[in-house]
Formats: structure tokens, C-alpha cells, sequence
């Protein structure tokens, strides 16, 4: 056994014995399932995972439990996928953005203008498709996950520094930060931005000493994380609507009876609804915390070139899904 598995198996047996048992039955070991989200206590996805930890503790009287950790207090989204998938945490909630590269077929939920609108992407994540996908997910043999449920991230936005985004040129020179997968600077390029990789927990410092222009996200990520003090100019580019994964770690599911696995894969379909109401309140309240804080939010009247310069990116990515693609563009 080399020092990664001991390590590996050390962390799911802390995490399978974490409390007292009683009498010894496995059946009766109290379990907290560590949680990870890059966003702060209060953010939806949070509180949807927190709530449902709730839900689980009072169905099996207190023998399950979830503890949360937000904020990035253990790493960001990169780290969480790894924790989870050595069963060093039961949950991650990251974002289809990430998972790309893991998972192929989830790649399509990442190109550009792919949803038409955000109740487009509901209606996919919500139907056929979207249980595909996160079986496509559970069963895929290296990703070391299972897919629970899907969560609302609203629409992804370009906001920077140095101007409000009107047409296409205004993105030329620009350094805006991506999320961390190939398919996103390329988009950004095709855009004729500057696309660079960098996860969300090195953002903001980066954001605030210039090294980036700016980067793109939904109302809530951008004024949660305070990135709206340092770009001040929100344009609503709307070129993705990405939706979240709340996934567990395939290791630790393994080790859960089959009753414990039936239960959280419940309180998870019941978390994908919770937290979509929140989302939407979330929103609001975002869209208010900006203005008060003075940001420019930017209608941009033709979008047409947008769509139409990352077409390179739709043929390169999308080529080998197009049966998919088509799928979802049928989805009405
Ligand atoms: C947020 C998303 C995070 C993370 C972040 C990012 O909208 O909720 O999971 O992906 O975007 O841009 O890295």
C-alpha cells in the first residue's frame, strides 16, 4: 500500500467512525458526512446542503449528520472534486464547469449559449436528460462520484474593470478570468477577450491587484464574493447557464447500506427544489446589494455576434456530442 491509499483509507475509516456506536452493529454508527462549497454560510447551495443535513439527522435520529464547511475553508472547487473523490468528504456541490474534463458528456452544458433561457436549463436538468447525466456521472469508472442532484446558478455574466460591455469589441484585451477547463478560455478567446484559468478561490486577490480585468459569473457569486469592488461594470453577456452538481464521493457511498444510500438520495431530489426557491430570492437580493453599491449593470442589445464567434468552440467541443445537443435543443 503506498502513503496515498493509507491516506485514503485512513480518511473514509475517520470519516465511517467519526461519534459513538452502540453495542457495536454497524447499522447504528453515528456518521457525519463533511460538506464542502466554495460559497459562504447563507449562499443557496449552502444552505440547501445545511438544510438537508437537518432532514437527515431528525430521519435517522441523529445517526447521520452533515457538516458543512463554506467559504473555501477547504480549498477551492479543484480540491473539493479531489477531497470527495478519496473520501476525504462525502459532498462536494461544485459546478458542471469543472467536470468537463471528467466527465465528457457534461461538457456540453458548458458551451456557450447552449440554454436558451434559464427555464430551458431547468427543463433539462429537471427531465430525461438531466437524470442521464448524473448517472452517466455515478457510473463513469474514474470519476470516483456519484451524481445526487442538480442546483440552480442562474446566468454567467462578464464584468470587469475598465468598461461596460456593449458589443463584441469591447471584450478585445480584456484579462477575464475562467473557470478552470479548456472549453471556457477558448469561449473567452473566440470572444476576443484574453480567457485565464484560475479557481474561484484565487479570484478576488487577483480581481483586487489587477492581475485579471475581470471575470464572469451570476448575481449571487458576484456579489457574494465582493468581486463587484474591484469591477465595477456587470454586462449581461449571458453566455452560459451552468448549473450545479451536488455530488458524494463514490468511496464513502460504498460504505453506506443501501437504506442510508436510498435516504440521501431523497433528501437530495428534495434539496434540488429547496434550493431553486432560494436561488431565486438570492438573485434578487444580489441584484439589489449591487446597485446599491453603485455597479452598472449593462444591457447589451444584440447578441447575435456573441453567438456566432464562439462557433469554433461549439465545433470543437460539441462535434462529438451533437446527437446530445440536439436533444436538448428539442427540449422546449
Ligand atoms: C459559481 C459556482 C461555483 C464556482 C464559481 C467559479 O457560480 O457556484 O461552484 O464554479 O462559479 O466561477 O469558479
Amino acid at each position: 500500500m503506498n502513503r496515498r491509499e493509507l491516506l485514503v483509507g485512513g480518511a473514509v475509516a475517520a470519516l465511517a467512525v467519526t461519534g459513538s456506536y452502540r453495542s457495536g452493529a454497524l447499522a447504528q454508527q453515528k456518521l457525519v458526512l463533511k460538506a464542502s462549497d466554495v460559497h459562504p454560510l447563507g449562499y443557496p447551495t449552502v444552505e440547501a446542503v445545511v438544510r438537508m443535513g437537518k432532514k437527515l439527522e431528525t430521519a435517522t435520529n441523529g445517526r447521520l449528520s452533515i457538516q458543512v464547511y463554506p467559504s473555501m475553508q477547504l480549498g477551492g472547487e479543484k480540491e473539493s472534486i479531489e477531497q470527495a473523490q478519496v473520501g476525504a468528504l462525502a459532498f462536494a456541490r461544485i459546478s458542471v464547469g469543472p467536470m468537463g474534463p471528467v466527465v465528457p458528456e457534461l461538457n456540453v452544458f458548458n458551451l456557450p449559449f447552449m440554454f436558451r433561457d434559464t427555464a430551458h436549463m431547468e427543463k433539462v436538468i429537471d427531465g430525461e436528460i438531466g437524470s442521464e447525466m448524473l448517472k452517466k456521472l455515478s457510473d463513469n469508472p474514474t470519476a470516483g462520484l456519484i451524481g445526487l442532484c442538480w442546483m440552480n446558478a442562474g446566468t454567467r455574466n462578464v464584468y470587469n474593470s475598465k468598461r461596460p460591455i456593449k458589443s463584441i469589441d469591447d471584450l478585445k484585451g480584456l484579462k477575464i478570468r475562467m473557470m478552470g477547463n479548456p472549453v471556457f478560455v477558448d469561449s473567452m478567446n473566440a470572444l476576443g477577450g484574453n480567457g485565464v484559468a484560475m479557481g474561484y478561490d484565487q479570484l478576488i486577490n487577483a480581481l483586487q491587484t489587477g492581475v485579471v480585468d475581470g471575470a464572469e459569473n451570476n448575481y449571487p457569486s458576484y456579489a457574494s464574493g465582493q468581486h463587484y469592488r474591484y469591477a465595477k461594470y456587470y454586462s449581461l453577456t449571458e453566455h452560459l447557464m451552468i448549473p450545479e452538481i451536488l455530488v458524494f464521493s463514490k468511496r464513502v457511498w460504498d460504505s453506506l447500506s443501501k437504506e442510508d444510500q436510498a435516504l440521501i438520495a431523497k433528501l437530495s431530489k428534495e434539496a434540488q427544489q429547496e434550493q431553486r426557491k432560494l436561488w431565486y430570492e438570492a438573485e434578487e437580493k444580489s441584484i439589489q446589494q449591487i446597485r446599491d453599491a453603485g455597479v452598472e449593470i449593462v444591457k447589451i442589445a444584440d447578441k447575435q455576434p456573441f453567438q456566432a464567434a464562439v462557433k469554433p468552440v461549439w465545433d470543437k467541443y460539441g462535434g462529438q456530442h451533437a446527437a446530445l445537443i440536439q436533444r436538448i435543443q428539442a427540449v422546449k
